[in-house]
């Protein structure tokens, strides 16, 4: 079975998003023009709750973009954003829902990020993604969504790593760029990981 991950297609992250990524609805029409090709559509959803330890307004002083050891690892600080139960962490409204079988939110410690849909950045915690695909049998997994060059890549990284075949469509992904490159280097990274990038919506 092939499944379809759309990772984290929330009003945060589109254009008048607290994390906006620029063009990011753009990707809104690709997932659904998928969709109806995958036997199983499962979504992700970036799901914090408001004192979230990634957001700058936790840690005085500091601002979005900054860097910060939180338990020792390393920390991106962002705006706050997709605030359980807000409108920026709701699923873009034109996305064909009811083609989704299963929403998986992540980031809910508040304590540990999570920019994979498979396990927080510590690596403490399963988000209950995999034990789902396994159950389904799927063993190929196709991505899209946002961002590229953050859960965009570490969902991909860890599906290859997770041994499922794992693909990228380009055209689905926007990404952030905080450092101008690095969403090429998101890319590479995934491909070196063992994960496929598609330049076309062809499906298996
Ligand atoms: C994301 C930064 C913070 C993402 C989520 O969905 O790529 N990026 N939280
Ligand atoms: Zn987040």
């Amino acid at each position: 079975m092939n499944a379809l991950l759309l990772i984290d297609l929330q009003y945060d992250f589109m254009p008048g998003g607290a994390l906006a990524v620029k063009h990011g609805d753009e990707v809104v029409s690709v997932a659904n023009e998928l969709m109806p090709r995958f036997g199983l559509v499962v979504a992700s959803q970036d799901w914090h709750p408001s004192d979230h330890a990634s957001f700058a307004s936790q840690h005085p002083g500091k601002k979005p973009g900054d860097v910060i050891q939180l338990d020792g690892l390393e920390q991106t600080l962002w705006p706050d954003h997709c605030v359980q139960g807000s409108h920026g962490a709701e699923l873009h409204a034109e996305l064909d829902v009811e083609r989704i079988a299963r929403v998986i939110h992540k980031g809910t410690d508040k304590r540990v990020d999570s920019y994979s849909a498979f396990f927080d950045n510590a690596r403490r915690r399963a988000t209950g993604l995999e034990a789902y695909l396994r159950g389904k049998g799927v063993e190929a997994v196709y991505l899209m969504g946002l961002a590229t060059d953050y859960c965009v890549k570490f969902s991909a990284l860890d599906a290859a790593e997770l041994g499922f075949r794992t693909s990228v469509y380009k055209q689905g992904c926007r990404g952030i760029d905080l450092q101008p490159g690095d969403v090429d280097k998101a890319w590479e990274a995934m491909q070196q990981g063992g994960a496929t990038l598609l330049d076309a919506l062809d499906t298996p």
